[in-house]
């Protein structure tokens, strides 16, 4: 009767279709963290339709001849700023295929908006300083996420079921920067992997001026 009653009680809270969360823990082949690389998911049964939202700003600043962040992760249709902070002025400037275009130059504490329509990767650079290097990559999944410092990403609410799970770097030794792999999200609770990637050092780059 008890065994019976703790069945019952399990069916109760536990209703047919838990999300559950993903987490991905990403190392290189030393061992290390491998931070800034990008997760995203993709359920076999969609992800659901409406906007998607990240709770993270859409913002790409520029600042101590850097910019900031390094990877940026935004949904398609987002309209991301470009926030100069720095004290000399920057042209910044992207020539991927998902979406070309140049700021004019802009100086201290200027801002610029660009709106990004299409999926893909967007390598920025500025025409002034040539070491000023970051990425933003456009989803089109709610299921996002950028590895932290200890290389770690999680993504929360994610439907039960198989779907592709995706790990994206700049600097990844694979097709398009890009590992894929099925996966079976659980009923509740967190799905964890851990993957050893392969990165590449980034290219040295100088500034001119
Ligand atoms: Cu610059």
């Amino acid at each position: 009767m008890r065994m019976l009653a703790f069945v019952l009680l399990t069916a109760l809270v536990a209703p047919c279709a838990r999300a559950a969360d993903l987490q991905v823990v990403l190392h290189n082949a030393k061992g290390q963290p491998v931070r800034d690389a990008v997760v995203t998911y993709y359920p076999q049964g969609g992800a659901g339709s409406g906007p998607i939202r990240f709770d993270w700003p859409y913002r790409m600043a520029q600042q101590n001849l850097q910019f900031d962040p390094f990877v940026l992760v935004v949904p398609a249709g987002a309209t991301v700023a470009f926030p100069n902070h720095d004290q000399v002025r920057h042209q910044v400037y992207s020539f991927s295929p998902a979406k070309p275009f140049e700021l004019k130059l802009y100086g201290r504490d200027e801002t610029r908006t660009i709106k990004f329509d299409r999926v893909g990767v967007i390598a920025l650079g500025c025409n002034i300083h040539d070491s000023m290097v970051a990425f933003i990559k456009v989803v089109d999944t709610p299921f996002a996420a950028k590895t932290d410092a200890q290389g770690v990403a999680v993504l929360h609410g994610a439907p039960a079921g198989p779907g592709a799970l995706k790990i994206w770097h700049p600097y990844m030794k694979a097709p398009g920067n890009e590992l894929s792999e099925q996966v079976s999200a659980p009923q509740g609770g967190v799905l964890r992997r851990v993957e050893t990637v392969d990165i590449r050092s980034p290219p040295i780059r100088r500034n001119s001026y």
